[in-house]
């Protein structure tokens, strides 16, 4: 169900309908569906800084309050569930691999939509060898058909003062080798891990600086091992890859400026540049799903309506009108084209500034002025949809 937010909207305001908007985010979030990820391994090895850095959702620390059964915690918003494991009871009866399988089982048994995608499986970097029990573990996770990352914390990169160029300790290179060939502890002979791919990250340097290394690689890898239909909800999820953001919402983009363009096939009053509004706002509903944005609930009453009367496209159209010699007073096929993919990049752009964390949400209606399509952007896309069709 959608409610308006206009309800309390200030007067003028009221006739104007907010509905496509939400509905449109609404739409998409609940086909982009939700990511989960579990993330595995000791306490204090890194696994909430490593959520934090990727996902950058203001949760109370990952891994803190009520267990869901001793040492696993599910946190989840729309978009992402993180199981956090850790805490296998040593010198308990059951083996930690027994105790990961029961916790499997566990999970297996919740709703669709916390069902886990891809797995971390963090050791710390100082390690020489995994240990009997995480082979264990590793083994019981690829038994249950999940795609583990080995995730290698807390790297200590070291600049070469010569070449400049950053690279890891004699040591954290011969685990890598290791791991790369295992072998038996006590025999020495070759033993199958079945990870898929190792990273090495962190999230801050040794003195608990700067923001780390690796984590676009770990966010490349577990994109790629995700199952297909769990992509863009992955894509979705994370903060740190905005061109895959991009990449999702510009064929909305497109969308919606043809549906435009169709709507003003045959040429209409610019007075009617209304009709354009539920196509745009439609449009950016997608795209403020795409972000991640829950715009319902982080904007002021009203300043959804505003920021609506503003692209509902009618001003912007007239005022352009003017100025293109010809054109008369009527809104057509190019122009309402060309006003919708502009008003789709201008949205973009200000999604991402809030997404970034750069522009307040309650700042959107008056920081719309700076992003809402130009004169000189539209013409621009006109004489771009000319050439494309000629
Ligand atoms: N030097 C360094 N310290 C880290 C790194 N990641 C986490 N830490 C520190 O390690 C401690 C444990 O981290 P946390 O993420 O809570 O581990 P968790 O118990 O596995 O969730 C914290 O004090 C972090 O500040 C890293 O990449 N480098
Ligand atoms: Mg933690």
């Amino acid at each position: 169900m959608t409610t308006s937010n206009l309800d309390d909207a200030p007067d003028g305001l009221r006739g104007f309908d907010d509905k496509p908007f939400i509905e449109a985010t609404a739409e998409a979030k609940s086909r982009y569906g939700r990511f989960n990820l579990a993330i595995i391994g000791d306490s204090g090895v890194g696994k909430s800084s490593l959520v934090n850095a990727v996902f950058q959702r203001d949760w109370a620390e990952v891994g803190k309050g009520m267990p869901v059964t001793r040492g696993v915690h599910y946190f989840h918003d729309d978009s992402l569930g993180i199981w956090d494991i850790e805490g296998f009871e040593i010198g308990s009866t059951q083996s930690p691999a027994a105790q990961l399988r029961e916790h499997l089982a566990m999970i297996s048994a919740r709703p669709a939509n916390e069902q886990i995608s891809v797995v971390w499986y963090c050791v710390h970097s100082t390690s020489d060898r995994l240990t009997p029990a995480a082979i264990a573990m590793i083994r019981e996770l690829d038994a249950a058909g999940l795609p583990v990352v080995l995730v290698l914390t807390k790297v200590d990169w070291i600049r070469n003062p010569i070449t400049g160029k950053y690279g890891v300790t004699k040591d954290l290179e011969s685990f890598v080798d290791w791991l790369e060939h295992p072998t038996d502890r006590d025999t020495g002979e070759p033993i199958t891990v079945p990870y898929e791919r190792v990273m090495l990250t962190s999230t801050r340097d040794k003195h608990g600086k700067g923001t780390g290394h690796g984590l676009g690689e770990l966010v490349a890898e577990t994109l790629a091992l995700s199952p297909e239909d769990e992509k863009d909800a992955f894509r979705i999820a994370q903060r740190l890859n905005l061109p895959w953001k991009r990449e999702m919402a510009r064929p909305v983009i497109g969308t919606a400026a043809s549906a435009a363009a169709a709507a003003a096939a045959v040429p209409v009053p610019v007075a009617d540049a209304a009709l354009l509004a539920p196509i745009q706002l439609a449009m950016m509903g997608r795209i403020a799903a795409i972000y991640d944005l829950e715009l319902k609930t982080m904007m002021s009453a009203g300043a959804l309506a505003q920021l609506g009367v503003q692209i509902s496209g009618q001003a912007l159209a007239r005022s352009f009108l003017k100025l293109i010699p010809g054109a008369g007073s009527m809104l057509n096929a190019g122009i309402a084209f060309a006003l919708t993919a502009a008003t789709g990049e201008g949205w973009l752009r200000l999604c991402e500034q809030v997404h970034t964390g750069k522009l307040d949400p309650a700042k959107i209606g008056d920081a719309w002025g700076q992003y809402a399509p130009s004169f000189l952007e539209v013409v621009r896309k006109i004489a771009e949809q000319k050439v494309g069709k000629s």
